[in-house]
């Protein structure tokens, strides 16, 4: 009783207090009324969802989740049977006190069984996921059992998320579900996070607890940006001397051989791709801590001055090295694509050395310094090519002209929303596919609710064909470490980057920014009951607080 008035008072102080919000500075943002939506805390919204008025029971004693005859996938699938577990804690707050007796008399309105079933002659269930994953699901949840029939088992993991999220607490607190169908699948292939291990070591327990929250918010790419200039913390087992001499600290802030498996394994039994980042030539001035002759030696007229610029283009040495590094990454991450970066490329240290001036006049490039960064990356991408990986470049390697194979996936970083949306319609129109990142800079932060233009953002909403939008294959949210570490990642991250995850995956019409922040409120509210410290969206209340 008590704690109803006092949300109820809540309430009214929200309300009576509209108009005085942080705001005032954006006019496209609009004041929310707390309220419940018609799909509940739904989040992503699914393509297809009809909710009952029905209400089902389900207690922890009785509730189980099964394997449905002639699924492809059974008691011998670790990843559903893990899952199964996951899902049973969330959504009765605990594991399974003891074992149940299977006779126990259900209530005619309980709900005791989800069955799962997986329908493709191959489930997948022992594979990795890839960008031509079949990630659809159906689920109906009736008496006396619901059902989730997928696929594959990456369908099946995003039906239990959209599950248990079903279930609510009635007033008594009971736990219910409506009786509900939905049919879903996600509008794009590749729904990425960009974390920054380089900037800020990030503690493995922080990957993974992100990784968790990836899959409550149908995230399936988690892109590891995981060296950079200031740290190179990936441990290389043929070249461990670059973690020993580039790391912050050679022991204590490296990914070892099995903190890395660890990751991608943690991430497959959620249907996440782990693609990593090693960005050359440029940002890569850690690598020459522990990798002598690697970076191009600046000079200071005649002399060399001490410092170092990008990777050296010039040398033969260069492309040893790196072939022999690409060979081990294609080893060490399963996924089939890499990420190569050649993003923000300085020339100045180019321009000052007279050995790339010699080579510069030789190759017959002038003074035009791309010309030279074209030469670099077109000898590595032929490298990666070697270890029959795809791979994903920054938008400035497409803009330089390099020669790329036609399934090299385009990565757009720059630009306000006129000049990425024409950097869009430039890729497709020469056949490239494409990721957006441009609007979706989750490092940058201001006042009042930006998770709104996050949100509004449509990567393809361009000038462009039917067939130049087919190859927008998704996006990704970049949250970059320069101010972030272990201390801040999380709320900073969530649940803005769950704004991300509903345009990536819900049909393109789902723009209601009433009801997406009424479903996102109830959505971060979960998060935080999940253990994740996600901030608030504004000023508001989780019923969890009172319990
Ligand atoms: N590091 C690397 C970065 C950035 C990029 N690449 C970056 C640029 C601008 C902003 C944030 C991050 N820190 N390697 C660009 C892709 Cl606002």
């Amino acid at each position: 009783m008590r704690a109803l008035s006092v949300s109820a008072l809540l309430l009214l102080a929200l309300n009576s207090c509209r108009g005085t919000q942080d705001n005032l500075l954006d006019e496209d943002v609009i004041e929310p009324v707390v309220q419940a939506s018609k799909y509940g805390s739904l989040w992503p919204l699914p393509q297809k969802v009809q909710i009952s008025e029905v209400p089902l029971k389900l207690s922890g004693a009785t509730f189980e989740f099964t394997d449905a005859k002639g699924s492809t996938a059974g008691p011998s699938c670790s990843l559903l049977q893990s899952a199964y577990r996951r899902y049973y804690d969330y959504i009765f707050g605990g594991p399974k006190k003891q074992k149940m007796s299977r006779n126990r008399r259900a209530g005619p309105l309980e709900l005791t069984e989800l069955q799962v079933s997986i329908t493709s002659p191959d489930s997948q269930c022992d594979g990795y996921p890839s960008v031509t994953s079949d990630e659809s699901y159906e689920l109906s949840v009736d008496v006396p059992v619901a059902v989730l029939k997928a696929p594959t088992v990456w369908g099946a993991l995003h039906g239990l998320e959209t599950f248990s999220q079903l279930v609510y607490e009635d007033d008594y607190g009971a736990k219910t579900i409506n009786s509900t169908k939905v049919s879903d699948f996600p509008r794009f292939a590749h729904r990425g996070i960009l974390l920054d291990s380089s900037r800020h070591f990030l503690p493995i327990k922080v990957l993974l607890a992100n990784l968790e929250t990836m899959a409550m918010n149908k995230f399936n790419v988690f892109h590891w940006h995981i060296v950079d200039d200031q740290s190179f913390p990936y441990l290389s087992r043929t070249f461990p001397q670059l973690s020993q001499q580039g790391a912050y600290h050679p022991y204590s802030h490296v990914y070892t051989p099995s903190d890395v498996k660890m990751v991608i394994e943690f991430a497959r039994l959620r249907g996440i791709r782990v693609i990593p980042e090693f960005d050359t030539p440029g940002h890569t001035q850690s690598w020459g801590k522990g990798q002598m002759d690697l970076l191009t030696p600046c000079f200071s007229g005649a002399t060399p001055s001490g410092s170092f610029g990008p990777v050296n283009p010039i040398l033969n040495t260069t492309y040893d090295f790196m072939s022999r590094f690409f060979k081990e990454v294609s080893d060490v991450f399963p996924d089939g694509y890499v990420h190569l970066g050649g993003d923000e490329v300085d020339f100045t240290c180019w321009k000052s050395n007279p050995d790339i001036k010699k080579f510069m006049d030789r190759q017959g490039f002038g003074q035009d310094y791309s010309k030279l960064e074209s030469f670099y990356i077109q000898k590595l991408l032929d490298i990666v090519t070697t270890t029959k990986k795809g791979y994903i470049i920054w938008q400035e390697v497409f803009d330089n002209g390099v020669k790329l194979k036609p399934d090299t996936l385009i990565h757009v970083w720059k630009g306000n929303q006129e000049q990425y949306q024409n950097e869009m319609a430039k890729i497709t129109s020469a056949g490239y596919q494409t990721l957006l990142s441009s609007p979706w800079y989750l490092n940058r932060i201001s006042y009042g609710q930006d998770w709104q233009s996050t949100y509004k953002a449509d990567p393809q909403d361009f000038k462009g064909t039917e067939e130049q939008k087919k190859l927008v294959i998704g996006g990704e949210a970049c949250l970059w470490g320069e101010y972030v570490d272990a201390t801040n990642l999380t709320p900073r991250l969530w649940p803005r980057a769950s704004a991300v995850a509903e345009r990536l995956w819900s049909a393109k019409d789902v723009t209601d920014i009433n009801d997406a922040y009424n479903r996102l409120s109830a959505h971060r509210c979960r998060m935080v009951e999940r253990g994740i410290p996600a901030e608030p969206l504004f000023s508001s209340f989780c019923r969890h607080e009172y319990k």
